[in-house]
């Protein structure tokens, strides 16, 4: 210590629910072991039959992707692996793999299951890869029902113990050991473990495009007309508002990629990030964020190499709607001033300042009108502001997870 006076940064660790005050309760440390695989490149054939052996059927193996690069090997293992009747695969859309058989609605279909559909699903073996997951429901979910092992694949240096019953981290891409393991699997006794997940994933679908259909102008619907106008080969970026889990809720199978600047969930720099890719991707990128990670990032619009082909919608819902939705802030006396601080945003002025195309819509006609124009092919990159109710779009999305109960 130099005796100087230094800024300090102290992180502590919050329990949810954030705004329930309970007392404080001593903690108690138990002891766990988290056992090691660092093949390399591939599983020794002792490694891969131990671990082989775990994975078949009778035991219930979930697979879950958080994001990753597009990558076919793991892609096509992962397809391979979901024709298993014991095996069953989620994905967050930023995993960026697809199939039909991979189910990548997680919030969605978790929304419907009651506490006997959650604990007859329960896996004996959970495998993750990719980046830290974005969904709160399967956090939740295998959190409240102990998985009897979890299994984190990746080359990463860090060990997250997202469901917090991590045994087993394999240091090991993903698509490589996804082929060894696809290449070993021998179909065993029969399990409709992956069925009964396919008959959730459908139910929920049906229950989504029912809800979606009978909803008002909001964020949802304007989100639904959004992802289905989405030409196929475009690049998509999710800011870490609400746009992300939005964008979950839809299927992404027909998008060439997906991505968020996760990192620690931050709102600043999903402009900057979202430019930068659409500098060195092929095809047009779009960028959904909203009005606050928009004004907090608006210096990423003053770089004057962004092309032509980066388009950027700005679903603007009177500023942070996540903190109208979530339980811990919603209900919050200051929730209007502190959380989702509403400022007036000149974006019409500052898109035009910077020498961008600009668009706007308020209601589900306009959008789809306006989309296409904006879409288009041209000399200057593009940005379209989305207005939206802000009460009525959170309240639309509280009715989305209450869906199946109406
Ligand atoms: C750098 C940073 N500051 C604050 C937060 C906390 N935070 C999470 S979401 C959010 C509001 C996002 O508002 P907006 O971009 O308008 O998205 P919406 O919720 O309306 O979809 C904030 C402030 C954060 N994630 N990162
Ligand atoms: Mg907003």
């Amino acid at each position: 210590m130099s005796g100087r006076r230094a800024p300090v940064h102290i992180n502590l660790q919050l329990d949810e629910p954030l705004n329930v005050r309970k007392p404080a309760e001593a903690t108690h440390w138990t002891e766990r072991f988290i056992g090691h695989v660092a093949p390399g490149r591939i599983l020794t054939d002792s490694e891969l039959t131990h671990l082989v052996e775990r994975l078949s059927s009778p035991n219930k193996v979930l697979v879950i992707g958080g994001f990753h690069k597009p990558d076919t090997l793991l892609n096509e293992s992962l397809g391979r692996l979901a024709m298993m009747p014991n095996v069953t695969v989620l994905c967050e859309s930023i995993a960026n793999i697809h199939n039909r058989l991979f189910i990548d609605s997680i919030d969605s279909t978790l929304s419907i299951l009651d506490d006997e559909g959650k604990r007859s699903l329960t896996p004996d073996v959970v495998i993750t890869f990719g980046g830290a997951l974005v969904s709160r429901f399967v956090k939740q979910y295998l959190r409240n029902y102990r998985v009897g092992e979890h299994w984190h694949v990746g080359m990463t240096d860090n060990t997250i113990d997202c469901f917090q019953s991590l045994t087993l981290r394999i240091d090991m891409e993903a698509g490589s050991f996804f082929a060894q393991i696809a290449d070993a699997m021998r179909e065993s006794v029969d399990s409709d473990y992956s069925a009964r997940w396919h008959e959730v994933a459908r139910e929920a679908r049906q229950l989504h495009d029912k809800y979606v259909s009978s909803i008002p102008w909001s964020d949802m619907s304007a989100m639904s007309v959004i992802m289905s106008m989405l030409p196929h080969d475009c690049n998509l970026q999710l800011s870490n508002g609400t746009s992300i889990r939005y964008a979950q809720l839809f299927s992404s199978r027909d998008i060439r990629r997906s991505d968020c600047n996760r990192g620690v969930s931050g709102i600043d720099g999903c402009t900057s990030t979202a430019i930068g890719a659409s500098t060195v991707y092929d095809g047009v990128t779009v960028l959904i964020t909203s009005d606050m990670s928009a004004q907090y990032d608006i210096g990423a619009l003053t770089v004057d190499c962004i092309p032509p082909r980066f388009k950027m919608i700005v679903m603007c819902n009177g500023g942070g709607g996540i903190f109208r939705f979530i339980s811990s802030t919603s209900n919050q006396p200051e929730l209007e001033e502190y959380f989702v601080v509403k400022r007036h945003f000149p974006l019409q002025q500052m898109a035009e300042a910077y020498g961008f195309r600009y668009f706007e819509a308020d209601s589900e006609e306009s959008l789809r009108h306006n989309f296409q124009n904006f879409m288009e092919v041209s000399d200057r990159p593009s940005i379209m502001a989305v207005h939206t109710p802000a009460e009525e779009s959170a309240e639309v999305l509280r009715g989305y997870f209450k869906r199946h109960a109406r």
